[in-house]
């Protein structure tokens, strides 16, 4: 059921299908609000992959850096609320995976289209690294890499397919990761892409 890929990451696997049905529209919802937008990165590249977010902060990039707002940069808004299903899927995941009480305060929601990839990076803007981090594919398997605490650690690559969640804790939450470009292979329900939500605890 909990598949260990380190000390403290675990991939549920099919743990959100049950929300599904829940998670589709509250997406939909989420994106006529706070649109997927290609962000550029502080070294002026754009972004391959959408993103947007909702909860009380959101991740953005821009040129002069990554960081967590309260405020919608393309809209002048605070970001969305968490839909509840959102929440009720995070806290589910977390405490299926040892970390009870999860709280998460952003979800930051990517949007892979064949060929969109993440290359290899850490997550440091968060306030508390003590917090996991809970994520969810749905739609087309992607290869995830996860790799070490250096850059040039070697990577093992994870398919993750619709449904499927992963909890990183303690040191695990540190270590470099990314995406690999994504294959053209359609997903019944959301056809030619993959949407992948993490939550967060971001704020102190
Ligand atoms: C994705 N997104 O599939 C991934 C899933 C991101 C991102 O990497 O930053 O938006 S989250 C993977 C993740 C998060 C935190 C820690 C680790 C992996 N890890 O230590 O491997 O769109
Ligand atoms: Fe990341």
């Amino acid at each position: 059921e909990r598949e260990s890929i380190g000390t403290q990451a675990f991939v549920l696997r099919r743990f959100a299908l049950p929300f599904v049905d829940e998670l589709l529209p509250a997406i939909d919802r989420l994106a006529q609000e706070a649109p997927f937008r290609h962000m550029v990165t502080p070294g002026g590249f754009t972004m391959s992959v959408a993103l947007t977010n909702c909860g009380a902060l959101g991740w953005t990039t821009d040129r002069r850096g990554y960081r967590y707002t309260i405020i919608d940069p393309d809209r002048g808004q605070p970001w969305p609320p968490m839909p509840a299903a959102f929440g009720r899927l995070a806290r589910a995941a977390a405490a299926a995976a040892g970390f009870a009480g999860f709280e998460p305060d952003a979800c930051l929601v990517n949007r892979y289209v064949p060929g969109a990839r993440l290359s290899l990076h850490q997550d440091k803007n968060e306030h508390d690294y003590d917090a996991p981090i809970v994520s969810v594919s749905l739609g087309m398997t992607a290869v995830f890499l996860f790799g070490g605490h250096e850059r040039t650690d070697k990577t093992v690559k994870i398919p993750l397919e619709h449904g499927d969640v992963v909890v990183w804790g303690g040191e695990d939450r540190l270590r470099f990761h990314g995406v690999l470009p994504l294959k053209v292979r359609p997903h019944p329900l959301l056809g030619s892409q993959r949407i992948n939500f993490t939550f967060r605890k971001a704020g102190s």
